[in-house]
């Protein structure tokens, strides 16, 4: 396998900065949507919040010395707005941005390349006073932040990726509720997602703007649909289900146009976006690749009762904790579906990882599960590269157990173990087999 990763593939892990920092309330830091929606109480597992976490503000040393043993070649984390603006913007903070130099400036020291995240869900709660993403003034906010950013950190890091997941950012947060803020409104949900996209257009803008020298992109959370039988009607479920998930996000960024069968069905219930002259122009501001979360894949049968006229199919395969059935096909195919869809655009695996139920005894976790899934979704990146997939780098979600959203510590994916009252680390063996993997490519 390892034959067909080139010398310069970049291979990393990954973090998010409210699932790891904790610090909530120090140096300046204002209140985000997540600190006000955790503390609602049965908005999460156990009532958790990211309060302390995994204590990353104050063990980012440690852990990058962590990262840097893995034998990685990058790290993947996010800033928290907050920090940098607590109202979200006006005055920045001074102490807030210095946390994240000295972040940047230890991952130099230990030779790893940063790729930093400007969104990963931590929206200043001043700004969601104000309506959040469902508010037009928010994407302007975001890309005022982001010129701060890249101006203050752009010398120092060449990678950046505009928003994590907007789908997630959109839907769970403004259409179901499930995430921070919580707001259970279609509506809402629909022109939260058009301003995140919107955002991300005058981030690249101004991105260019400051002239800097780097690679800009943005994470996209992607899964391949496939029909649960052959049959016209299941395929073309299918289809609007790829449409609505997937081709919502793509195709405004990558082509400049939303797909047309989920705007028709969007304004048959009033839900289209309001958008703007030239919005679909600037959320096409070319990018220089997209990051991929890859998780799983879904299986859709036609279903008439339901608006978009599909329906979820259960897979057949194993499945991890959080009910996501493991299919590294899936991985192959998204890919080889990007390169041939979306012109070629350099790929990268943003995340991919798992969960399990992992046991820590005598000091070790013997998580086999992870391993083979990691195994086989770097056999299936291998497997793309070898049809000329643009593919350039893979970053393994997540580095250690981190506050897993509404489910709290309950579910783990690191690669790292936390034993949160101690807050000790331990590789777990998928970290160990991550790392002999990595070593025996060099050797
Ligand atoms: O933990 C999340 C991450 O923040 C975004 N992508 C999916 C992961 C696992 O659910």
């Amino acid at each position: 396998m390892e034959l067909c990763f080139p010398k310069e593939f970049i291979w990393g892990v990954a973090t998010a900065s409210y699932q790891i920092e904790g610090a909530y309330n120090e140096d300046g830091r204002g209140e985000s949507i997540w600190d006000r929606f955790s503390k609602t109480p049965g908005n999460t597992l156990n009532n958790d919040t990211g309060d302390v976490a995994c204590d990353h503000y104050h063990r980012y040393q440690e852990d990058i010395e962590l990262i840097k043993s893995l034998g990685v070649d990058a790290y993947r984390f996010s800033i928290a707005w907050p920090r940098i603006f607590p109202n979200g913007y006006g005055k920045p903070n001074l102490k807030g941005l210095d946390f994240y130099k000295r972040v940047i400036e230890e991952l130099h020291k230990h030779k790893l390349i940063p790729f930093a995240t400007l969104y990963h869900w931590d929206l200043p709660q001043a700004l969601q006073d104000k309506g959040g993403w469902a508010n037009r003034d928010t994407a302007k906010y975001f890309s005022d932040y982001a010129y701060y950013l890249f101006n203050q950190l752009g010398a120092s890091v060449s990678n950046w990726i505009t928003h994590n997941e907007p789908w997630c950012a959109a839907n769970l947060g403004y259409g179901n509720g499930h995430h921070a803020p919580g707001i259970k409104d279609k509506k809402q949900a629909v022109q939260a997602g058009h301003h995140l996209l919107y955002s991300h257009g005058l981030a690249v803008q101004a991105y260019r703007a400051a002239g800097l020298w780097g690679q800009i992109g943005i994470t996209l959370n992607l899964s391949p649909k496939y029909p649960a039988a052959a049959e016209e009607e299941d395929i073309q479920a299918a289809l609007r289900a790829d449409a609505l998930d997937n081709r919502w996000f793509l195709d405004p960024i990558l082509i400049g146009e939303y797909p047309e069968v989920i705007w028709e069905i969007y304004s048959k219930h009033g839900l289209e976006p309001q958008i703007q002259a030239d919005d679909l122009k600037i959320m096409s501001t070319p990018i220089d690749f997209l990051g991929i979360n890859y998780y799983t894949r879904s299986i859709i049968a036609s279903d008439h009762n339901n608006m978009f006229g599909f329906k979820h199919y259960p897979g057949k395969n194993e499945v991890t904790e959080m009910g996501w059935e493991i299919y590294p096909q899936g991985l192959y195919d998204l890919l080889i579906r990007l390169k041939n869809d979306y012109n070629n655009i350099p790929l990268y695996i943003t995340e991919n990882g798992a969960c399990f139920k992992d046991r820590l005894i005598n000091c070790r976790v013997n998580d086999q599960q992870r391993k083979d899934y990691l195994k086989q979704h770097f056999t299936a990146a291998c497997k793309a590269l070898s049809e000329q997939v643009p593919l350039k780098g893979y970053f393994v979600w997540s580095l250690m157990d981190n506050f897993e959203w509404a489910f709290g510590y309950e579910r783990r994916f690191g690669i790292v173990y936390i034993d949160y009252p101690t807050q000790q680390r331990f590789l777990k063996d998928s970290a160990k087999w991550y790392r002999d993997f990595l070593n025996s490519k060099r050797s």
